[in-house]
């Protein structure tokens, strides 16, 4: 039996993902990308300095790595270094965005996967908020129409969080998280310029002066976020990892994974990062090397040759080509298939023992839930090392801030070379984001964007083997063949952007 899972909700964009299921088990799994964007054509002849500006209108979510990546990509092009004000401030806006970034995944796209909300038609507490939510959840109902109580309800066949207690701590969360998440953008905007889109990012630092009363806002609103993200977050987490244990079994890739790094600690990009970078395969990490990346397209919508390299890629669309089913490439790291984002990141980092604070969060975490780090190749790993990065970069922005010097310079010269290229490697919350530019002639030659989404989402590659969001879903039994309700778990805890994987 086939079953077209979209338009999956709860995520951004367009995805469709069709299952193949035979005796409750999925045998099959096509992950759709729905629609063609093309900012790479946008950006060709375009004055190099709109780049940090145009990509991070692929999205509303993640625009600040964009903004990284193309600054980092410029950077290496023009030969630029930051002062160290600079990449600290890059670094406090990137940051800040994570923190949002993860609360909104956990609370608003992924915990009503197994937050039981019916349990607020019960609650007898007085807190103002959780009663507004019961009356309208019950005025809904009553009224027959639960599909106006969307996201809340209806929802998939299934079992749900059995403690009441739990799911309405959730759910207080849920509503909570919403001004945590307005706080971490606010810390953005405050050196970023705006929220969503910066205006103050580019290449070679930030156009924003340091002042002292800036430095005392953004830690205030970091040190509320990092308090809500240990106090409640990670509980939370924890909680609903313990009442669904058998998520640490389902939804692993079984891919290599990949990390760029995340957060450099130094004005110079190779100074090291908080994250580290490394390519993670059977427990080993090597370096990353861009030029092993290639983008295959013999079931992606596009008629342009397939395997190219990033600085060579193409975008030539072509809706009705045979065998083509999504319109994300494949992209493929020395042939391999690659999962990204929080697994990837964590445990390239734990592989490479490179921070002491990482290894023992981990080890501590997984010793809790007594799982094994191998473990996090799955639905909990992925949402568990969400917040292990979320509660890193949390306590890193303060120390970060703290090393800003007011009335010291923030941004570097400019002087753009005629001819250069150069790539900016990143970690969006979703995972390993690359840029790729060249001149030529003082424009734009080529601009090449890989970035997440497009790795975990990705089709079939020329060999027929399945991007890591589909071999997650390969082999998952299902308790109901219809609705599928352990499939959406499976790609929701991906946090797929598919405005960004089609870009
Ligand atoms: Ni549109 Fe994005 C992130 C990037 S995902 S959210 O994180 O880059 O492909």
């Amino acid at each position: 039996m086939k079953i077209n899972l979209g338009p999956v909700t709860r995520l951004e964009g367009h995805l469709s993902v069709i299952t193949t299921v035979e005796d409750n088990r999925i045998i099959d799994a096509r992950c759709q990308g729905e629609m063609f964007r093309g900012f790479e054509a946008i950006l060709k002849d375009r004055d190099p300095l709109d780049a940090q500006q145009i990509t991070q209108r692929i999205c509303g979510v993640c625009p600040y790595a964009h903004a990284i990546a193309s600054c980092y990509a410029q950077e290496q092009a023009y030969g630029l270094t930051p002062p160290p004000n600079g990449r600290i401030l890059q670094n406090l806006i990137q940051g800040a965005n994570h923190l949002y970034d993860y609360l909104l995944h956990f609370y608003q796209l992924a915990a009503l996967d197994f937050v039981d909300v019916t349990a607020v038609l019960e609650y007898r507490g007085a807190d103002a908020e959780l009663l507004k939510v019961k009356s309208w959840l019950r005025a809904e109902l009553d009224s027959g129409r639960p599909s106006a109580a969307a996201p809340f309800l209806p929802r998939l066949p299934g079992s749900y969080i059995r403690e009441a207690d739990t799911s309405i701590t959730l759910l207080k969360h849920y509503l909570e998280a919403l001004g945590v998440q307005q706080k971490a953008n606010q810390a953005s905007a405050l050196f970023g310029g705006r929220f969503p889109h910066a205006t103050a990012i580019f290449p070679g630092g930030c156009t924003r002066a340091v002042t002292v009363d800036l430095i005392v806002q953004y830690q205030a609103l970091i040190q509320e976020t990092r308090d809500f993200i240990r106090d409640k977050y990670l509980p939370d987490l924890l909680a609903v990892a313990r009442a669904f244990p058998e998520y640490w079994k389902i939804g692993a890739s079984k891919a290599a994974h990949l990390s760029f790094g995340l957060l450099p600690r130094g004005p110079a990009q190779d100074a090291g990062r908080l994250f580290g970078p490394g390519f993670l395969k059977d427990g080993k990490v090597t370096p990353v090397d861009y030029t092993q990346i290639t983008e295959e397209v013999r079931y992606a919508k596009y008629s342009s040759p397939s395997g190219l390299p990033v600085k060579d890629g193409q975008l030539q669309p072509a809706p009705g080509k045979p065998e083509a089913y999504s319109w994300i490439k494949a992209p493929r790291y020395n042939g391999q298939v690659v999962e990204v984002g929080p697994a990837a990141r964590v445990l390239v980092e734990f592989y490479s023992r490179g921070n002491p604070a990482i290894t023992s969060l981990v080890e501590s975490l997984t010793g809790k839930l007594d799982v094994d780090p191998a473990s996090l190749d799955s639905v909990l790993g992925r949402h568990l090392c969400r917040a292990i990065s979320a509660t890193v970069i949390a306590d890193f922005l303060m120390a970060e801030s703290e090393r800003l010097v007011p009335g010291q310079p923030t941004i570097a010269e400019l002087h753009i070379p005629a001819e250069a290229e150069g790539y900016g490697a990143t970690e969006a919350s979703r995972g390993a984001l690359l840029h790729y530019i060249r001149l030529k002639n003082y424009r734009i030659d080529k601009y090449e964007c890989v970035v997440p989404t497009t790795w975990n989402a990705s089709p079939r590659d020329d060999q027929g083997r399945p991007g890591a969001m589909e071999a997650a879903l390969i082999g998952t039994k299902v308790a109901d063949q219809t609705a599928q309700l352990e499939a959406g778990r499976i790609v929701r805890s991906f946090d797929p952007c598919l405005a960004c994987a089609i870009h």
